[in-house]
């Protein structure tokens, strides 16, 4: 029991210092959990989008439960695309990401950021704030999108 107690707190330590890309078994583990966090940031955030473009009403507690999904969401995918994760499943994530690292994470840093704003925005319950702050995250969605994911 000692000796499993010991050997689980060396594994929790390992784990703890181990860069994000550890986290994952093999590298289309990577891309699947980044591509599913992308894929479900991207529901939640097309729910408002509807809102915030006419196409359904505006529900300002619906818009509030989906924005903050997307602020929670919008934490995930970073840590899939470690070292290594270039390929290893289909993939559009172009190479540029892991040559230009520092770039990439100016990008993922302003979808975070721009989705707080975002999910504060919805608390107001104005869907002219929801408006404002949905196109500011629109755009550094697309922003990323355009240097980053190939077609
Ligand atoms: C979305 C979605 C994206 C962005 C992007 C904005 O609703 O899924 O990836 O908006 O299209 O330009």
């Amino acid at each position: 029991m000692k000796a499993l107690a010991t050997f689980a707190l060396a594994a929790l330590t390992l784990a703890a210092a181990a860069p994000a890309s550890a986290q994952f078994a093999k590298p289309e583990d990577a891309i699947k959990y980044r591509q599913s966090a992308l894929f479900v940031m991207g529901q939640h955030f097309g729910r408002i989008g509807a809102m915030a473009n006419g196409r359904v009403p505006f529900d300002a507690k619906a818009a509030q439960e989906n924005a903050d999904i997307v602020a929670a969401m919008a934490k995930l995918p970073w840590a899939g695309f470690g070292a290594g994760t270039d390929k290893g499943a289909p993939t559009k994530a172009l190479p540029a990401i892991w040559t230009e690292q520092a770039k990439f994470k100016e990008h993922a840093d302003k979808l975070e950021a721009e989705s707080v704003k975002l999910a504060a925005a919805a608390k107001t319950g104005s869907l002219d704030n929801l408006k404002t702050a949905f196109g500011a995250a629109a755009s550094s969605c697309k922003a990323c999108h355009d240097d980053y994911r190939g077609k």
